[in-house]
């Protein structure tokens, strides 16, 4: 039996206004290629498969037609929700696809047996159990007791984490005692190297799992919410696939891959790294104004897409010509099919410096996270460090609450 482990597609993303549908369309068809070459049994997705709660009509629709092209193979599939994705949205057509052979567990089911999930073979005998565990939200970890300090509320998280793990591992112990048991999740685990396109959950981050606290009867853990691929406490078997596709310029020199997982005679053997192919680069340019228009000038796309491309400039003395001269750059390859300047930021060294109090000239605050507006907001109070520990915690779990809101 060969599973794909894949997460974080984020259909609908938007990257500084540029859809990233056409990404998404050359990744399904690469994607229902590779299942068929490599004679797939079953496809996991673990979690953010929507990057809106709410998808536009045309993201939900290529998400429907990557899925109808599933019919008819022999791919089992399992789809968990994530932190983006909202429980109704993912469980609204469970029943019709779950007779396709298609599983979906939007949010944490009212019984835990609800999300062990039998997978049968070619010859109909069951080979692997899934445990296909969503995003944990708040409300499925713990109830809310204000009188909790908070090192004990980021302690009852991490608990409620660890305990819904351990429950389905006892759970598939007794009902398959024989059969191997795969977990999903969704999820920060400690250790973890994010990039600049996930949003912070469990307390921001505070109240992340390790590795050690999945139980033992896991026989790999196929784990989504970082973007970045990686193993996790050297453990080859506990893994994060990352996102297909790069969804923020911090990923621009990330490898992006999906994992193959083969069960033989009952044993999970070590995984494949599958790379996905670039269809788009991203690029960032930075130097003087010249060194840009030079480099511009020059480059050559290799890939299937225009390049999506990030200009830094860095000049000396402020001069307002700069400006309009990065801003005529940026109109004069409009129409360039080698590639789109999605993002340009102009830093003078000896700038001016009335416009640097909470945003420094050179950023707008469509590119900064929440959480970094508000940092700057405490960098220009007079609040200890205690406080603004405090403060950002507090932030964090509001943010949160809001996503969560967003997602039901
Ligand atoms: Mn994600």
């Amino acid at each position: 039996m060969k599973i794909l482990h894949t997460a974080d597609w984020h259909i609908g993303k938007v990257l500084h206004k540029q859809s990233l549908q056409e990404e998404h369309k050359h990744f399904f068809d690469w994607l229902l290629k590779t299942m068929a070459d490599e004679e797939v049994d079953l496809l996991l997705i673990s979690g953010d498969i929507f990057d809106l709660a709410n998808p536009a009509a045309k993201d939900r629709e290529l998400y429907y037609n990557f899925l109808s092209q599933l019919i008819g193979t022999k791919t089992s599939v399992i789809i968990t929700g994530g932190n983006h994705d909202s429980i109704g949205v993912l469980n609204a057509p469970s029943e019709v696809l779950s007779a396709l052979n298609i599983h979906v567990i939007g949010g944490a089911t009212e019984y835990p047996k609800d999300e062990l999930i039998e997978i049968k073979g070619g010859s109909d005998s069951l080979e692997v159990v899934v445990a296909a565990v969503p995003y944990l939200r708040d409300r499925d970890l713990r109830h809310i007791d204000t009188s909790h300090k908070q090192s004990s509320r980021v302690e009852a998280i991490r608990e409620g984490i660890k305990k819904h793990y351990d429950t389905l591992a006892d759970l598939s112990k007794e009902l398959y005692p024989k059969v191997p048991l795969i977990g999903m999740g969704h999820l920060y685990t400690k250790g973890s190297i994010t990039s600049e396109s996930e949003r912070e959950i469990q307390i921001g981050n505070t109240a992340a799992i390790e590795a050690k606290h999945f139980s033992d009867a896991y026989a790999y853990m196929a784990l989504g919410h970082i973007h970045r691929p990686q193993v996790i406490d050297k453990n080859e078997f506990i893994r994060y696939s990352g996102s297909p596709i790069a969804l923020s310029f911090s990923e621009r020199s990330d490898d992006k891959i999906v994992l193959i997982v083969s069960i033989e005679d009952g044993k999970v053997l070590s995984p494949n790294v599958v790379p996905v192919p670039k269809f788009r680069a991203l690029k960032k340019v930075a130097g003087s104004l010249e060194k840009v228009i030079e480099q511009l000038d020059s480059y050559k796309n290799e890939s299937t897409l225009p390049a999506f491309i990030e200009i830094e400039v860095k000049e000396d003395n402020f001069s307002s010509q700069v400006l309009a001269q990065v801003e005529n750059l940026i109109a004069l390859h409009k129409t360039d099919d080698r590639f789109i300047i999605l993002k340009s930021k102009v830093n003078f060294k000896n700038g001016s410096k009335d416009t640097a109090d909470l945003f420094k000239s050179g950023t707008n605050v469509e590119d900064l996270t929440p959480q970094e507006v508000f940092q700057r907001k405490l960098e220009s109070e007079n609040a200890t460090p205690e406080e603004q520990a405090t403060l950002k915690e507090a932030f964090s779990e509001l943010l949160e609450y809001v996503h969560e809101q967003e997602g039901l």
